[in-house]
């Protein structure tokens, strides 16, 4: 299997994140998308190729354009007020709040297109962002060419972005693009397998009223686990989507008796929807060692992953979300690849 792999994301560093009431280094760091990299070198994988310049552009079917604008400006605005500390949001839209109205002041912006407090910026998160989005097309572009299977290795992750909001360490959706992407190029249905721990609230959000791109969550009950406010059992979707998402919240302690059954379940909706294409969103943050989640995912239960989505029989895009255990998360997202490949 081919990687799409940037070193761009290695400007996106140096930030902070709040995490139970203390400000601790980022969990999503660099030495993440390194030690999985590597790991594709050490198993022999395939080759890792640069992602083809494509700027934005596949973010906007996916993004509404003022908010990829805020993106594009946020550090030059930031840096403006003559400040050097990565920028943080303070307010959110919540009900109640005007929704129509952009500020145009930079901390008014920040918060008008944020969910939390997780998504910080720095002189190299957009030229990251970008290119962890152009991998994402990249490699769905290997998959429409012929590829049975390709991994995008992004950096930073996507599923908590929506079309109007960065958070949760996401900015730009990469597995929404390429999911468009597909839509745009000839793929008259597409589903999205999402098995990062966190809820995919951003994916869920774009797709919610969309027949044509199904998108299915397997994650922490957002009654205990962030982003705490979407990815409940009863969201089914919306009008022409009604039918078209499908959530599995499980509680804290799940293993992979209970998990591995709710991926069989997910896999049988995913092979009913008859899709042209699978992007799974691949976090591995499942793992019981994740220092930010309470799943208890063994490595060998990684490869059982692989095995399980392949058994689809359906081209398939990964994509590169969460997974915080530094030591094992290459292993483990690594051993869904070769499990998929069957070996
Ligand atoms: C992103 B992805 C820990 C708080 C966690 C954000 C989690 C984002 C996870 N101090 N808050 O889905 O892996
Ligand atoms: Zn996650």
């Amino acid at each position: 299997m081919k990687t799409v792999y940037s070193p761009l994301h290695h400007g996106h560093s140096g930030y902070f994140e709040f995490c139970n009431g203390a400000f601790v280094p980022g969990f999503e760091k660099p030495v993440r998308a390194e030690f999985i990299r590597s790991r594709i070198e050490e198993v022999g994988l395939g080759p890792i190729l640069a992602p083809v310049a494509h700027g934005i552009g596949p973010a906007q079917g996916v993004h509404t354009a003022d908010y990829l604008a805020f993106l594009a400006d946020a550090w030059t605005l930031w840096t403006a007020m003559d400040r050097h500390t990565p920028a943080l949001p303070m307010v959110w839209p919540i009900p109640g709040l005007r929704a129509d109205k952009p500020p145009k002041s930079i901390d008014g912006l920040l918060g008008f297109y944020s969910l939390d407090t997780g998504a910080p910026i720095v002189a190299g998160t957009y030229p990251a962002v970008v290119a962890s989005l152009e991998s994402a097309i990249t490699a769905a572009d290997l998959v429409r060419n012929g590829e049975r299977a390709a991994f995008a290795l992004c950096r930073p992750p996507g599923h908590h972005a929506g079309s109007r909001f960065m958070g949760g360490y996401c900015y730009v959706n990469n597995a929404a693009a390429a999911a468009q992407h597909f839509r745009d190029n000839g793929a008259a249905r597409v589903a999205i397998l999402d098995v990062d721990y966190h809820h995919g609230n951003g994916t869920q959000e774009i797709f919610y009223s969309r027949a044509d791109v199904m998108v299915v969550n397997l994650h922490g009950d957002p009654l205990t686990e962030y982003p705490f406010l979407l990815g409940h059992a009863d969201e089914h979707g919306s009008g022409p989507g009604e039918g078209f998402n499908v959530n599995y919240p499980m509680p804290h302690g799940t293993d992979y008796a209970v998990w591995g059954a709710a991926l069989d379940d997910a896999c049988r909706k995913v092979a009913a929807y008859k899709p042209d294409v699978v992007v799974v969103s691949l976090g591995v943050d499942t793992f019981e060692k994740d220092p930010i989640s309470h799943f208890l995912l063994k490595t060998p239960d990684y490869p059982k992953i692989g095995r399980r989505i392949a058994e689809l029989g359906l081209p398939t895009l990964f994509v590169m979300e969460g997974g915080y255990a530094v030591a094992e998360i290459a292993v483990n997202a690594v051993g869904v690849l070769t499990g998929f490949e069957g070996e």
